[in-house]
């Protein structure tokens, strides 16, 4: 599978001690070939064993969350946090709240976090953390006792310059709110050590936005570097209409493009006129699901309630946006026969390995989601800052910040991609080893 003997002995040991984790499985194999050249170049990563320390959590912590539903019954859940690598930074990285959640989950997802985190230039570490409480169908007192009683455990091994959870999947600044309420209330200290925070709790301004906005930054750059060419007249579609969906649309439209599909789990909406973001904001506060109720409104539209049916929308630039694993190779395969030509992640590792191999293959520009969407917890590491500085920035200020972050982000992936493929936009494996390599020399100075 990889070229290095020594990374296919690893490997093979790793997926018999985890034969049961896929997606933490899927991701160092996508992480590993990238390794391939540099572990030839440069013995001391296996002298030191840096490759079997990285892809080791530092350390697990899994724990039962007790609640009592509005009905009056006890409810239990499972939670956990993989504090992953701490070389660069405090653990840093969101917290999920899905049905799905489970160890694979949360490992791939802090795995990659580690390399995301160290690709910003600031200094966090890489975590996640999450349960498997499902927040849709839940009313808001229920959600703020989850919240609580998570805390009440968590709280012991989190703080500003030990772990710094923020927001991901099915968690927002409601979440968020009641979470850091309940560990202030306990630490009795105002410390900031959540970020996504609303912004009179001490959140950042521009920080809801920032993974969405950051996104198109990001292909920004890949249109001006590869294409000689912008958003204007692009014709986009984005599944998943949540926190980073809806931000990347709105930035999508204000640069010149037309958002013509877009989806949640409800279905799937092609609009041919670009889609209406004003009527999916006002559905959004009373609907957990909008999709289904937009043709209502907009009859010319049409809708599916098949979620993988969004990659069947001609389009020039997919953003997949919802979660993991949502582009197979026959999606994949769907878009690049409508005319795709670029595919950039805002969801944590939403196309398969097969789907990416089979768009380098095809020559799409791809943008992997460790950079595209490293956008939130760089504004996250901005909020950090001002927390620590006791001192609020523009949204114009942040924006701004996260703007260059992105480009800087982007000039990395490229340079190394020149560097260690000869190819220019092999954006997957400059990424890997970009932001591997600040984590790797941080461990060598640190010693084992
Ligand atoms: P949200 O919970 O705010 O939104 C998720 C959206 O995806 C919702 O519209 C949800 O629909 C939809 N969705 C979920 N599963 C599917 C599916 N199978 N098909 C279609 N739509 C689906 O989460 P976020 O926007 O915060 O996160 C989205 C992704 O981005 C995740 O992979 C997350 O890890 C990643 N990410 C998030 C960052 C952040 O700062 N929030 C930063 C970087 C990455 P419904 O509401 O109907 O369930
Ligand atoms: O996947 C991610 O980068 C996030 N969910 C954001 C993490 C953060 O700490 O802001």
């Amino acid at each position: 599978m990889f070229k290095s003997t020594y990374l296919n002995d690893f490997y093979a040991k790793l997926s018999q001690r985890y034969h049961d984790q896929p997606e933490f499985l899927q991701a160092v194999e996508e992480f590993l070939t990238s390794m391939d050249m540099l572990v030839e170049k440069d013995p001391r990563i296996q002298k030191n064993a840096i490759i079997e320390r990285i892809v080791e959590p530092e350390r697990i912590i899994k724990f039962r969350v007790s609640w009592v539903d509005d009905a009056g019954n006890v409810q239990v859940n499972r939670a956990m946090r993989v504090q992953y690598n701490s070389a660069i930074g405090p653990y840093k990285g969101g917290i999920r709240f899905h049905h799905s959640v489970n160890e694979s989950i949360m490992k791939f997802l802090g795995f990659e976090q580690t390399f995301k985190n160290s690709l910003t230039g600031l200094p966090m570490g890489g975590a996640k953390g999450g349960s498997d409480f499902d927040p849709s169908g839940k009313s808001d007192n229920e959600i703020m006792r989850f919240c609580q009683n998570y805390i009440l455990e968590l709280y012991r091994h989190i703080g500003p310059r030990m772990d710094v959870p923020a927001g991901d999947l099915g968690v927002g600044a409601r979440e968020i709110g009641y979470m850091y309420g309940m560990y202030k209330r306990i630490q009795n200290e105002f410390s900031g050590t959540f970020t996504s925070k609303g912004i009179e709790s001490g959140g950042s301004l521009g920080r809801a936005e920032a993974t969405g906005y950051g996104l198109c930054y990001f292909v920004e750059e890949m249109l001006k570097a590869f294409k000689n060419d912008t958003f204007k007249d692009k014709r986009v579609i984005i599944s998943g209409a949540g926190k980073v969906g809806s931000m990347a649309a709105e930035k999508v439209h204000e640069l010149g493009g037309k958002v013509v599909g877009m989806s949640d789990i409800s279905g799937v909406i092609r609009d041919e006129n670009g889609i209406d973001l004003e009527l999916i904001k006002t559905l959004a506060k009373t609907n957990s699901v909008v999709m289904d109720k937009y043709r209502a409104y907009h009859p010319e539209a049409t809708f599916s309630p098949t979620t993988k049916d969004i990659w069947k929308i001609p389009c020039d630039i997919a953003m997949p946006c919802a979660t993991q694993n949502e582009i197979y190779l026959d999606s994949a395969k769907e878009l690049v026969s409508k005319g795709c030509w670029l595919v950039a992640e805002g969801a944590n590792m939403p196309t398969t390995i097969e789907a990416t191999k089979y768009f380098q293959d095809n020559h799409i520009l791809f943008a992997p989601g460790k950079a595209s969407n490293a956008g939130g917890v760089a504004v996250s590491g901005l909020e950090m800052t001002q927390n620590a500085m006791f001192l609020n920035w523009t949204f114009e200020e942040v924006d701004a910040k996260l703007h260059e972050i992105m480009k800087n982000i982007f000039r990395k992936c490229h340079e190394a991609s020149m560097m260690y493929t000869g190819k220019p936009d092999d954006l997957v494996t400059g990424a890997n080893i970009a932001g591997f390599i600040k984590v790797y020399q941080a461990m060598l100075q640190q010693g084992v």
